[in-house]
């Protein structure tokens, strides 16, 4: 599809006829056949924060998954409309933190005398529902830029946090960037009594991890790190803190999307990367960095399959049915949960 040259001169057409009143947003996992037609690239808190800054955009096509459409439809106006070319395109990580557990998981902190002194903190990846739980709490959202920030804010507020949902940047953070122990972090899991911890656990930790990890950055192991070293000599290994921390470990560097971009952008000519993120960034980022050396830290291929959803057919079909006046696949968030998920959201954007 991608070399289809009469879908790109569909979306071509679709697009011009919406002229300023859509605006097209793709996250940088995005194919290139869908990036190509995107007004900005961005990681999913700086799409929304250009959502936010095109009130006169009717139409926002949020080429990325759910949960990021659904903050771009909080940080907009209400007369705005943010449009999700499949709707089938989710976030494995977000699902796995659903509204019921995490309320079933506060009870059990109340239960065990210390909920009280609990924040809790979600990253971006996550629903709605989550982040106004977080609002409603007392806690905020984080992305992986701020975590440190996020953290540091909650620990003054509170003696524990509760990281939603991804284990593997609340520890990375907490252990790496914080000097926290493991033996600070417990990991509660949802799909056992009481999150598979004793009263006693609960009552030490510092840390209370959501057992959720990203099943495209979780896959990297240790051994592909000592891989690409015995292949490139002097490569410098970079990595997004989503992995697990035993691949952050052996890393060279560690930081967000923007944060990879940065460094490779001011890499010198002929130095060697391996990064390990999403493939088709990876891709993107060797054919713009041509005098640099960039390779996939894994030797298998591995794209995020929900971000892959939005194809280059799926946004002909979002530009001409919003071009004929028909709004497909819009992304709404009811009032409540977008007012607190907008405290929460709010916190984060206060953060120093
Ligand atoms: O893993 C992801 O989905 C990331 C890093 C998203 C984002 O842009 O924050
Ligand atoms: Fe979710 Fe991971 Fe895909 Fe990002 S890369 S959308 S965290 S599954």
């Amino acid at each position: 599809s991608a070399s289809d040259p009469a879908l790109v001169e569909r979306a071509r057409r679709a697009k011009a006829a919406l002229g300023d009143r859509v605006f097209v947003l793709g996250h940088h996992y995005q194919r290139d056949e869908v990036i190509q037609f995107a007004d900005v690239t961005g990681d999913s808190f700086k799409l929304a924060k250009e959502a936010a800054a095109r009130p006169d955009a009717e139409y926002i096509v949020f080429c990325g998954v759910h949960f990021m459409a659904e903050s771009a439809d909080i940080l907009t106006s209400s007369s705005q409309k943010v449009v999700l070319p499949d709707l089938a395109a989710g976030c494995s990580m977000a699902d796995m933190a659903t509204f019921d557990q995490v309320e079933e998981c506060w009870e059990a902190l109340e239960d065990a005398g210390i909920a009280g002194v609990t924040v809790p903190v979600t990253y971006m990846n996550s629903s709605a529902d989550i982040k106004a739980f977080c609002g409603r709490n007392g806690g905020a959202v984080c992305t992986s830029s701020n975590a440190r920030r996020a953290l540091e804010w909650a620990f003054s507020r509170g003696e524990k946090v509760l990281f939603l949902p991804d284990q593997h940047l609340g520890r990375n953070t907490a252990v790496l960037e914080m000097g926290l122990s493991l033996d600070d972090c417990v990991v509660y899991n949802p799909h056992r009594p009481n999150g598979g911890l004793t009263t006693e656990q609960l009552e030490n930790a510092k840390m209370i991890l959501w057992k959720g990890h990203c099943s495209v950055h979780g896959r990297f192991s240790p051994e592909c790190v000592d891989d690409v070293r015995a292949r490139i000599p002097g490569v410098n290994v970079l990595v997004h803190p989503e992995c697990r921390h035993e691949v952050v470990t052996k890393a060279d560097h560690v930081g967000s999307t923007e944060y990879i971009i940065k460094k490779l952008e001011e890499a010198p000519a002929g130095s060697s990367w391996a990064v390990g993120t999403e493939l088709n960034l990876v891709k993107r980022l060797g054919a713009m960095f041509p005098d640099k050396n960039v390779t996939f830290l894994d030797r298998t291929v591995c794209y995020c399959s929900t971000m892959n959803r939005i194809d280059l057919p799926h946004l002909v079909w979002a530009l001409e049915s919003l071009a004929s006046g028909q709004v497909v696949n819009q992304i709404t968030v009811d009032d409540d949960t977008a007012h607190w998920a907008g405290v929460a959201l709010d916190r984060m954007l206060a953060l120093p």
